[in-house]
């Protein structure tokens, strides 16, 4: 059976204890995993689709004291999931993160894959010249890879999904427990028309990561305990998006990592006269969510195809409320702790 197999291949493989220190390594191997640790350490997996704001969103999660990223997996999105799986090995290397990237699915649950690379570039970096990855791929299917971490440590790990929600779903259908083993699920996508820019981005409804998989984010939003979804009605917002003399003041830190989060933003700011950046946002909330105030309720997605698809609807008056959205950002706070902690990293 699949947890049989998952354990036994999960156990075996090299990738995974790359998540822990010696100090950790030093108790009852992998599965004792955070007896080590403060509990303020907050142990992240992250589910992604790189992606410009991706790749950002990775290099600032390296950058937050408080958060450990345990693994990385990759799916269909802005780009294919070759591409993806290959972006998140370059910046994977380029941070020299010990954690794991484990290769998604290909495709939505039941449609074909829309990709977005007008707005990523071809190669979904903008370009970038990043070397290509030495590291490889562990064979463990991100879908399994999440619900075995989650497994491993019950409520103790924050899951972030920043791409379409495929392998999230696969996951919930892969093993039936494994949504009540996730801390906190954190979703970057939808727009609720809570603020004047929280309008689609791929239609006039719909934002582009639910709209890539609307099956799959239908059963992911009425799956988990605790979601915090962070959508175009916060990322959008105009104090966070980050300008050319952004770039400029990143460009001036003398910061390695400062510099190619200018070169990967600098692809949007060319193109549209801004980088929004989404997934960074979601990823800084597991740091400190007080940087959003939210609205509580149950999300529906429409799944049909005639004109909604993909449109997230805030059901706030719901008994059985499972959905924090957010509904409003301090966005001049949250440019300076993006900006500050890429030209501080060296
Ligand atoms: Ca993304």
């Amino acid at each position: 059976m699949y947890y049989e197999f998952a354990s036994k291949h999960f156990h075996k493989s090299s990738q995974v204890p790359r998540n822990l220190n010696k100090k950790e390594l030093a108790y009852d191997g992998w599965r004792g995993a955070g007896k080590g640790l403060s509990s303020r350490v907050r142990r992240m997996f992250l589910d992604m689709d790189p992606g410009i704001d991706d790749a950002v969103a990775m290099l600032l999660a390296s950058q937050l004291k408080d958060v450990e990223v345990l693994g990385v997996s990759t799916v269909a999105g802005n780009v294919d999931v070759v591409k993806t799986t290959r972006n998140a090995l370059k910046i994977v290397e380029f941070l020299g993160l010990r954690a794991g990237v484990y290769r998604g699915s290909s495709r939505p649950l039941i449609r074909p894959h829309e990709n977005s690379a007008d707005i990523h570039g071809n190669d979904g970096l903008g370009g970038v010249a990043l070397p290509e990855p030495r590291i490889r791929a562990d064979p463990l299917p991100g879908p399994m890879a999440m619900a075995e971490f989650a497994r491993a440590e019950p409520g103790k790990v924050t899951l972030v999904a920043t791409g379409p929600l495929t392998n999230v779903a696969i996951a919930c259908m892969l093993d039936m427990d494994f949504p009540g083993h996730v801390k906190q699920l954190v979703i970057m996508g939808g727009a609720f028309s809570l603020a004047p820019y929280g309008k689609g981005n791929v239609s006039q409804f719909a934002e582009y990561n639910i709209y890539a998989d609307p099956e799959a984010a239908n059963l992911v939003f009425t799956s988990f305990q605790d979601i915090l979804c962070v959508g175009l009605d916060v990322t959008m917002h105009p104090d966070l998006l980050v300008k050319q003399e952004d770039l400029n003041r990143l460009r001036k830190s003398g910061s390695r990592m400062g510099s190619l989060a200018a070169d990967i933003m600098g692809f949007s700011v060319r193109r549209m006269g801004y980088f929004a950046p989404h997934d960074p946002l979601a990823v800084y909330c597991v740091h400190d969510q007080a940087i959003v105030s939210t609205k509580r309720g149950r999300v529906k997605v429409v799944t049909d195809l005639q004109g909604e698809r993909g449109r997230t609807i805030l059901e706030t008056d719901s008994e059985k409320s499972n959905v924090s959205v957010a509904s409003a950002v301090d966005g001049t706070r949250f440019k300076e702790e993006l900006l500050g902690a890429l030209e501080r990293a060296r």
